[in-house]
């Protein structure tokens, strides 16, 4: 399951960066993919809301590259784009694409971490995450996760806490949409 961390720039850069705020990284490297939010949460063993899916939107800029906003998010969560564009006060705000990310962050998407960009990137936390005591966040890599509390997780990213998950049907609300055969394949 563990393998060394050292040697590995990508990871470096990340444990480095919370050095730099006073935060000692432990880096945990599988042999299995922690891809997906699904994976991370099997290889460590915990819930997937515990997983801090970080997310890359982009804002258009006049005459420039588009300003990356990162999203940190519960793994259960996804990001409500309106909310997001409500909480950033940004109009115009979308996913960026796989090669945005990486051009942005300087990682590769299923590795972006939380930190640790080499660039200070404006960050927005999914306040779900503060409903467990620790979460696991990428390292870097698509294998490599770090434990975190939300509260350090927040300081290191220099995050605003705001809400911008959408709104999960409840099972009543389900179960209706369910018995509905016009909304079947309706997006979950
Ligand atoms: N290592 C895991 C858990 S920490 C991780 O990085 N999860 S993640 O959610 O932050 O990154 C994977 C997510 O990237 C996927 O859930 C998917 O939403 C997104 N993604 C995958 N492909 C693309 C793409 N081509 N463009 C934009 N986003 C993508």
């Amino acid at each position: 399951m563990l393998s060394p961390t050292r040697g590995d720039p990508a990871i470096q850069g990340v444990v480095d960066a919370a050095a730099r705020k006073g935060v000692t990284l432990e880096v945990t490297v599988f042999d299995e993919s922690t891809h997906t939010a699904a994976e991370a949460a099997a290889a460590v063993g915990a819930e997937i809301g515990q997983i801090v899916k970080s997310l890359v939107f982009v804002a258009p800029r006049e005459g420039g590259a588009p300003e990356p906003i990162l999203c940190l998010v519960a793994g259960s969560n996804r990001v409500d784009v309106a909310r997001l564009a409500a909480v950033t006060g940004e109009r115009e705000i979308r996913r960026a694409t796989a090669r945005e990310a990486h051009e942005l962050t300087g990682f590769s998407i299923g590795g972006i971490p939380p930190i640790g960009h080499g660039r200070a990137i404006r960050a927005v936390m999914d306040p779900d995450l503060g409903r467990f005591p620790v979460v696991w966040a990428a390292a870097g890599r698509p294998t490599a996760v770090f434990p975190v509390t939300p509260a350090s997780l927040r300081v290191l990213a220099n995050a605003v806490v705001a809400p911008i998950a959408e709104e999960r049907a409840t099972e009543g609300a389900a179960a209706e949409r369910n018995a509905d055969p016009a909304s079947q394949g309706a997006g979950a």
